[in-house]
């Protein structure tokens, strides 16, 4: 049985002192629940993160990170830069950094593998988009996407990847794929990492994104192939974040 992982995805959303309120409150109300959760902050407030997260439960990351190493590329930031801010995570190939960034799947598996490399545990976002969808091509569509990861990725390193299923036409509409919908798409997900390798299968989570709330999410978690959620807006708000987090 895979452990429940919800992680909050902030986008560019937050500030020092609404942080430090959000934070303390999430891990104020974490208890003993068995779900592993994390937060994805904007990356000025890694730093802050690490200040008041040492020790606790809940777990961080970044949004983005570079292919490169280090170097001439104004603006970017290393795996490197993030594990020394001691991150766990880093969400990659978000469909936000796909449209606004244009963000291909080739340089969304460059980054998988970057995250890797430096010991990060990638996220990698799938999704199609409404007219995807409407065209049935999603099946197509999420399949070239994690086709793309899975072919860089060598050996085990599949193992330690995240899958985020995240319909674009899902995120920040408040409209939520139905839990059969989703869940019918995890499991396409799952059976083509289970073609790569039955341990890669059972062992990788595959979380659910596009307007989760507490009032879906334990419906949506609830199905066989879903294992947690990739939280927007919901997790701004530390009652409903933990709801989600216990729900799961
Ligand atoms: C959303 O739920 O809006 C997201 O994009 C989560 O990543």
């Amino acid at each position: 049985m895979r452990p429940k992982l919800v992680v909050g995805n902030w986008k560019m959303n937050g500030s020092r002192a609404n942080n430090a309120t959000l934070l303390a409150g999430i891990v104020e109300g974490l208890g003993n629940g068995k779900a592993n959760a994390a937060v994805c902050v904007p990356a000025p407030y890694l730093q802050q993160c690490a200040d008041t997260l040492a020790g606790s439960k809940l777990a961080w990351g970044a949004q983005d990170v570079s292919i490169h190493a280090s170097g001439a590329y104004t603006g970017e930031v290393a795996a490197s830069m993030l594990v020394d801010f001691a991150c766990r995570y880093v969400i990659v190939g978000h469909s936000e950094r796909r449209a606004y960034h244009g963000e291909t799947d080739q340089q969304v598996a460059q980054k998988a593998l970057a995250a890797l490399n430096a010991g990060l545990t990638p996220i990698v976002c799938v999704g199609e988009t409404l007219a995807q969808r409407e065209a049935e091509q999603t099946n197509a569509v999420v399949g070239k996407q994690l086709s793309a990861v899975l072919e860089l990725l060598d050996g085990d390193a599949v193992e330690r990847i995240v899958v985020a299923y995240e319909p674009v036409w899902a995120i920040g509409t408040g409209k939520t794929a139905t839990p059969a919908m989703a869940q019918e798409v995890h499991a396409q997900l799952r059976g083509q990492l289970r073609e790569r390798s039955a341990g890669a299968a059972e062992k990788v989570a595959i979380l659910y994104g596009g307007s989760m709330k507490p009032d879906n999410a334990q419906e949506l978690m609830s199905q066989a192939d879903i294992d947690g959620g990739l939280i927007g807006g919901a997790a701004l708000k530390a009652a409903d974040f933990l709801a989600i987090i216990h729900a799961a």
